[in-house]
């Protein structure tokens, strides 16, 4: 299984110390690992009391729960929740009472479409893969409270699933109604909006289609505003807010009234954001499948090509105008049908060459107007804002204030009102599958929609043999008539179940409220454990999930809020995304087969050295490439920190600059705080290599002042060896649970550097930064500068160069 590896093994690149090689223990990772995690499960080190932990010192260091997939664990994986756990263990030494929970996402189609492949029942299926993670997650050292674990397939954690379900079915925010949705024909079955990637589905990669059928829908757009605005005072990272902000997709705009020719009291509206284009419209447009459509059959035959036949006045000249069928108005957004401006948009003009319809400018250029008419008509749409033209009292505007102006021009004639609108579509979250949630409804005929009463919760998953998704538009439920022929709650008459599961992401919009209350068997959460625990002070997540389980989080928290039973609106204000580690280029999945597991390396070289060669290998937030070829350099690195507390105390003069170690103490620690891990085991292992050189000059009281604060610094990283060595020089248990070495701030205050920053091959000015700063670092202080950003104007630079404790160049 594992092999001791022997100092003695390589020849030593250490001269000082190779002379004392015979005087080691062998590095064992193998024993020193198993010993200290039995010890840290028998004291219970990583466990906190969450019914008197203060609120004040707190710390919920929450990372992504995995999904048990069935090829367990991945090195990706281990990456970061390494990252994640050097960070809270860090906290612990910082002070913090550190609550780092863990369970698992165990109910979807994942684990579904994975079971119908190989032939397994979904339930025994995840017990087995849920054991495994749990075996992976022990192994890699990291400091989880294991005593609140849960998974959400479990009834004990679904039934508050359909609990939270039934809160927001009160609030009036689940409701079930007909909709064009998104089907997944090889899942079979509806998915989210944000479940799509392009147009395929997320899960499977199969082309989505579309489909009219009536399914549940959580209103998550009534939230879109709160959602928007609450991004302002999150520490997330910026692309976080962007992705959301953009997903969200808030704007304002008019819907304008275009009354139907020859049928006076039906309008067609349209939605625009550049209602100061209204002179220029020249047709509507309508996708194909629109009511009008229908009508026009009815009225007068539609014309050939994209015509419908129908037409409408406009609302300032009166003039008539045709409705036209185009592809790419989008039915679900606005009003699902637009007004068409040829000479201003891009798209509607382009339409309008094709099927030969007029284009008006309306709008020129503020400069160099005469030049640029000949363009805006003939070579395509002027699409930017400008002054008005031919757009009768509202000529010679500018732009934003004819929009104004024609707004409310139209509103005081009831033609038009101003309108937001939203990209973001309602959560749809029924899904014709097996492995989910019943969602806890009774339909019955005499009462309609009936929820079931809260005490009757769960509604059990029914074992059934045939698991298949039948495809008709209904989950393989609906074929167990024990299950679907109740009585109703209300009349007692005869009902039937509603048989579409709920969505996964519903089980993981709310599990990190669950987690301090998962023993809790009469109530989702205990409210004074959430005012204790929550919310979450750092939650380590992926950039896969910022439209989706991010947001879907964010929703469902500030439901519960506004119903008063959480008193936060934000379950996570502080946010880092991990990067990916990627295989020969890819990231790591088992269709890849790329995926490289935490056990073979364990096995060999312990999870101290992997922990410590994966935040090595690439930045946290970054990610990068995954290989071994790093690895001997760690482990020797390892082997030279463990030499420290092997080797006897050496008896020098004595004398020693100590700065070099103060100054590791405070990179060390302001790097795990930045989630900068490779660069503070840049700084491990240079203080390290110091300490072996300086070791024959120390004293014995200055050595092991030395060894104890590395042993200190190395705790988060590599925690088993780290608690040995911490043991072996005498430290009380557990080196986890002292307090992170300060340092002498004058030793580290000589550490700074000058550097000169060049914009576009200029010196503009001579800045102070860190002399460990790296190129962010010197770029973010450069930035500072007012003679840099006079230089360099409003835009970020388009090239960076950093010669570190040198030069910063910067082009413009
Ligand atoms: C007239 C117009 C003139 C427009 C112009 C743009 C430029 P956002 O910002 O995304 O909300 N639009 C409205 N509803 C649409 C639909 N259902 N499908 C496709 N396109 C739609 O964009 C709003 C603009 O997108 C609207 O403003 C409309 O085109 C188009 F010079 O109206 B505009
Ligand atoms: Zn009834």
């Amino acid at each position: 299984m594992s092999t001791r590896i022997h100092d003695q093994d390589e020849p030593s690149d250490d001269p000082q110390t190779s002379a004392l090689d015979d005087a080691y223990d062998a590095y064992d990772h193998a024993a020193i690992e198993a010993k200290w995690q039995a010890r840290w499960e028998a004291e219970g080190t990583y466990l906190v009391d969450v019914d008197r932990a203060d609120p004040a010192t707190k710390f919920f260091n929450a990372v992504e729960f995995p999904y048990p997939s069935a090829e367990g664990l991945h090195v990706g994986n281990v990456f970061k929740y390494s990252g994640a756990d050097v960070f809270g263990r860090y906290q612990r030494m910082a002070g913090r009472d550190v609550f780092q929970p863990i369970g698992f996402d165990s109910f979807g189609i994942h684990t579904e479409n994975y079971a119908l492949r190989v032939g397994e029942h979904p339930r025994a299926l995840t017990e087995r893969t849920i054991g495994n993670f749990r075996r992976q997650l022990h192994r890699i050292g990291a400091g989880w409270d294991w005593s609140h674990e849960f998974a959400t397939s479990d009834p004990s954690y679904y039934r508050w699933t359909q609990w939270v379900f039934l809160q927001l079915y009160r609030a009036g925010l689940a409701v079930r109604e007909d909709a064009e949705v998104v089907w997944c024909p090889s899942c079979r079955t509806v998915l989210a909006f944000e479940q799509l990637e392009g147009d395929r589905c997320e899960r499977c990669g199969t082309e989505a289609t579309r489909r009219f059928m009536k399914q549940w829908q959580l209103r998550i757009t009534a939230y879109a505003d709160q959602l928007l605005a609450g991004l302002d005072d999150l520490d997330w990272p910026d692309i976080s807010k962007r992705l959301q902000r953009d997903w969200i997709g808030r704007s304002e705009g008019v819907e304008v009234d275009f009354a139907i020719a020859g049928r006076p009291r039906d309008v067609l509206s349209a939605f625009t954001t550049r209602v100061d284009t209204l002179f220029g419209v020249t047709f509507l447009a309508v996708p194909p499948g629109h009511p009008i459509i229908e009508r026009a059959d009815r009225d007068a035959p539609p014309q050939a090509g994209t015509r419908t036949g129908v037409e409408v006045l406009h609302p300032t000249t009166g003039e008539r105008i045709p409705v036209v069928i185009a592809d790419y108005v989008v039915a679900s957004y606005g009003t699902g049908a637009i007004m068409g401006v040829p000479a201003h948009d891009a798209r509607d003009h382009e339409f309008a060459v094709e099927a030969d319809l007029p284009i008006a400018t309306v709008v020129l250029p503020a400069v160099g107007a005469d030049a640029e008419v000949g363009t805006a008509v003939t070579g395509g749409a002027w699409t930017d804002d400008g002054v008005l033209t031919g757009s009768g009292e509202f000529d010679g505007l500018d732009s934003a204030t004819a929009r104004d102006a024609i707004a409310d021009w139209l509103a005081s004639r009831g033609l038009g009102r101003r309108a937001v609108r939203y990209r973001l579509h309602d959560w749809l979250i029924s899904r014709q599958r097996y492995w989910g949630p019943p969602i806890p409804i009774v339909h019955c005929d005499a009462c309609g929609e009936v929820p079931v009463p809260e005490e009757d919760l769960p509604v059990l998953l029914p074992e059934v043999e045939d698991f298949h998704p039948a495809g008709t538009g209904e989950s393989p439920l609906a074929s167990v008539e024990s299950f679907v022929n109740i009585s109703c709650p209300s009349c007692g008459g005869a009902a039937r179940r509603e048989t579409d599961v709920s969505d996964t992401f519903l089980d993981s919009a709310w599990y990190l409220l669950r987690y301090p209350s998962s023993d809790v068997a009469d109530a989702a959460w205990d409210p004074e454990r959430t005012g204790r625990m929550l919310p979450v002070d750092q939650y380590a997540g992926g950039s896969e999930h910022i439209r989706r389980h991010h947001l879907y989080a964010r929703f469902v928290t500030r439901a519960l809020h506004d119903l008063g039973l959480v008193s936060f609106a934000e379950p996570f204000p502080r946010l880092r995304l991990g990067g990916l580690l990627t295989m020969s280029g890819a990231k790591m999945s088992k269709s890849r087969g790329n995926v490289v597991t935490p056990d073979e390396f364990i096995d060999r070289v312990g999870a101290d050295v992997l922990r410590l060669h994966l935040l090595f290998c690439a930045p946290w937030e970054e990610g990068g490439a995954f290989s071994s070829d790093g690895l001997p350099g760690i482990e020797r690195f390892v082997r030279r920190a463990w030499r420290l507390v092997t080797a006897p105390d050496p008896d020098g003069p004595g004398g020693v600059d100590a700065r070099p170690l103060h100054r590791a103490i405070a990179r060390v620690g302001r790097d795990v705080e930045r989630m900068k891990f490779n660069t503070a085991v840049a700084a491990l292992m240079e203080v390290v290599r110091w300490a072996s050189s300086e070791r024959a000059v120390m004293t014995g009281p200055e050595w092991r002042e030395t060894t104890r604060t590395i042993a200190l610094l190395l705790a988060p990283f590599a925690p088993h060896v780290a608690e040995e060595m911490w043991e072996r020089l005498g430290g009380p248990f557990s080196v986890h649970r002292q307090p992170w070495p300060s340092f002498d701030p004058d030793a580290v205050h000589e550490d700074m550097a000058t550097i000169a920053v060049q914009v576009d091959g200029r010196v503009r000015d001579r800045i102070q930064v860190a002399a460990d700063a790296d190129r962010d670092d010197a770029l973010s202080a450069a930035l500072r500068s007012d003679r840099v950003r006079r230089h360099l104007g409003d835009a970020e630079p388009r090239q960076v160069v950093y010669v570190p404790g040198r030069i910063l160049n910067l082009v413009s």
